[in-house]
């Protein structure tokens, strides 16, 4: 038989909109990676819970979330996309995980560092330091060989690789231990404004931060103000010329050509005609997706349906995995 690899990736509804370095550096790879693999996408809901958020905006986020996957090309009847809440066996694993992760281990994860340092690490909640072996428990149910991320989440799916091991030689095997694939530099997107810091949805900020449901005057705008480089050159040099170069970087994965090939179009020309060509191939890619995203939307009971569909295939795995977690470590079974 000739199976697919598994695969298994998700994003935090943590905004209304995704933004352009999610899509150019996770939803395309995402996309792509539908034809090769036996794919699993996942609204990770009960993560975004980790840090707080006002309860009637996360339900619409969850629903945008989703909608926007669907839009850019997640075929919900290809893949599995669901909402992790949906699936109880995530939570339920994540405590058996959280029994066998030292304390140590745990302080030793950078995004917890990290997060919990804006705030002060005593008002940090459980919830924030318990982070990754929720994320654990999420690509450990599915038997995922293959879990696309950003360079950022390297470290959690090293640890979820730790813990796989750990629970198979104290167990007996039961997980599949998975390989991280780590997206291309060359899909990393920078924030207009700031371009030394890495585009997100939670900046403190939006005013450089492009995002998919935006109208298309408003796209264009931000583009054209983004921040440039002393000098008149068009020339992609990160380290001299952050914004030009990340520019560059949007124009080359929303147009198709190679950097190298966008530097000679440009020889001669300044930076006002490379953003004008940046807002047009953006809003271009864009505005297909943003109407199919907003149509979506304009049927919640639709869009609710095909989610409740994908959670109980999600579901019929997961609660496999996780009765045969349970009875490893010795629980009692539940007669039925
Ligand atoms: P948040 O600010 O809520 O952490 P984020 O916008 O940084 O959100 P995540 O939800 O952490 O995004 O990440 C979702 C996916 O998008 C990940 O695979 C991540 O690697 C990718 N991603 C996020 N920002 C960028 C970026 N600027 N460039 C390329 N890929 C990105
Ligand atoms: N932590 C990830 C989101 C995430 C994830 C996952 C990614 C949660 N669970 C499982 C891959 C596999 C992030 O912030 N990008």
């Amino acid at each position: 038989m000739n199976q697919k690899p598994r695969l298994f990736s998700g994003m935090q509804p943590s905004a209304d909109s995704l933004q352009i370095g999610n899509y150019v550096g996770a939803l395309v790879q995402w996309r792509n990676m539908q034809a090769t693999h036996d794919a699993i996408f996942c609204v990770v809901d009960l993560h975004a819970l980790t840090v707080p958020q006002d309860p009637a905006l996360l339900r619409t986020q969850i629903r945008r979330t989703a909608a926007q996957y669907i839009a850019a090309g997640i075929d919900p009847s290809v893949s599995t996309l669901f909402v992790q809440s949906h699936v109880p066996a995530h939570a339920e694993l994540a405590w058996v995980l959280n029994t066998i992760t030292g304390f140590g281990e745990a302080s030793r994860m950078t995004q917890f560092k990290d997060k919990a340092s804006r705030g002060g690490t005593d008002a940090a909640s459980l919830g924030l330091f318990a982070y990754p072996t929720l994320m654990a428990a999420d690509i450990l149910l599915y038997d995922t060989n293959d879990v696309p991320v950003g360079d950022d989440q390297k470290q959690h799916v090293e640890l979820t690789r730790d813990l796989a091991n750990r629970f198979n030689t104290r167990f007996g095997q039961t997980f599949v231990v998975p390989e991280p694939v780590i997206l291309p530099e060359g899909a990393r997107i920078y924030d207009l404004q700031n371009p030394i810091a890495k585009m997100s949805k939670s900046a403190i900020s939006d005013s450089g931060v492009v995002w998919l449901l935006d109208e298309p005057a408003a796209t264009a705008k931000k583009i054209r103000s983004a921040v440039t480089d002393a000098g008149r050159e068009v020339r992609f040099d990160r380290g001299e010329k952050p914004g030009v170069s990340n520019l560059l970087t949007i124009l080359s994965s929303f147009g198709g050509s190679s950097i190298t090939a966008l530097e000679e179009t440009y020889v001669g020309r300044g930076y006002g005609d490379l953003k004008k060509d940046v807002a047009e191939a953006v809003v271009s890619v864009f505005e297909p997706i943003r109407s199919r995203a907003l149509e979506l939307l304009d049927d919640p009971g639709e869009l609710d349906r095909i989610l409740g569909v994908n959670a109980d295939r999600a579901n019929e795995i997961a609660e496999d995995t996780l009765a045969t977690v349970y009875d490893r470590v010795g629980l009692l079974p539940r007669r039925r």
